[in-house]
């Protein structure tokens, strides 16, 4: 599938994503209204909706309707962008600007922020234990991939890694198991849990963690090329240089490829999305 073609399958299916947010999101709802717009800040407009759509092409790939994996292309988003903003805080990386915009702190102060990002991650939870129409068994499996995707062995524990990360003793192996689990976990639980809610077999599962697992070092290592400072601590750049960044995102981006094989032009909108994540430009 080429770009132009992917950007049309975007703008037919991520619409319904923009919905089901603003739904999970209203503005006046059963919380605080300093609470809703400090949770809605960074959610819209949002940035690119990649794990979103990654988990509406995952259903496609196994031959379901993309909108049975919408709770979980919510719940990914949701999950993002808590990590998003806790990341930008004073006591984290302390950024002032996010896709171009105020950071949730600077906007809506530290403490609004802080509990935003808390309300986004039990938020998260809660949209997937309430998908309509979903075998409980579905909904256990793809709930137990968001809580490690989040956890410890997830999002948090890789932030940890990276905060304490030591430039001096840095290898290839250390840093991409940063990266698969500060940005590759999201990849694998919007990719898997999506499958999954949509009625994917085992076989098909183990298929797309591959794919999903590779696409997320692939993508962050991309990122890594893109970062304008290049200063970054847990940098793939720092061992292997500009050439052997972009040689081993490619690697990577071939690999999640193969494995998409068996699934034949339904994965057309995976395949295109992993080129358009690991190839882009900004
Ligand atoms: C604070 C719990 C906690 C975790 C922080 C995810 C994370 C860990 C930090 C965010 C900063 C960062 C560089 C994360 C790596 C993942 C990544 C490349 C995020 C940006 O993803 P995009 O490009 O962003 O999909 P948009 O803006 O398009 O949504």
């Amino acid at each position: 599938m080429p770009e132009g073609e992917l950007r049309g399958w975007l703008a037919l299916r991520l619409p319904q994503v923009e919905q089901a947010l603003e739904a999970a999101l209203p503005v006046r709802g059963a919380w605080p209204e300093r609470l809703a717009a400090a949770m809605r800040h960074l959610v819209f407009p949002g940035g690119k909706r990649l794990r979103p759509a990654l988990a509406l092409a995952s259903a496609e790939a196994i031959g379901a309707d993309a909108s049975r994996a919408l709770p979980m292309a919510v719940a990914v988003e949701l999950i993002h962008t808590y990590s998003l903003i806790h990341d930008d805080l004073p006591c984290m990386d302390d950024d002032a600007l996010r896709r171009g915009r105020p950071t949730t702190h600077v906007a809506h102060g530290e403490a609004q922020a802080v509990l935003a990002g808390d309300a986004l991650q039990a938020l998260a939870f809660e949209v997937l234990l309430g998908a309509p129409g979903v075998d409980a068994s579905a909904v256990c499996f793809a709930t137990q991939e968001l809580a490690r995707a989040a956890g410890p062995r997830g999002i948090v524990g890789g932030q940890v890694d990276d905060l304490d990360f030591d430039p001096t003793c840095a290898d290839a192996k250390s840093i991409e198991s940063v990266h698969a689990r500060k940005t590759g976990a999201l990849f694998v639980c919007a990719v898997v849990g999506g499958a999954r809610l949509a009625g994917g077999d085992a076989t098909s599962l183990r298929r797309l963690r591959d794919y999903a697992e590779r696409l997320g070092v692939a993508f962050q290592i991309a990122d890594d090329a893109l970062d304008a400072d290049g200063d970054d601590a847990c940098s793939y750049l720092r061992v292997a240089g500009a050439r052997g960044a972009s040689e081993r995102a490619e690697a990577l981006l071939h690999e999640a490829l193969l494995a998409l094989e068996p699934f034949g032009a339904r994965a057309e909108p995976l395949r295109a999305l992993a080129r358009m994540g690991v190839r882009r430009s900004e």
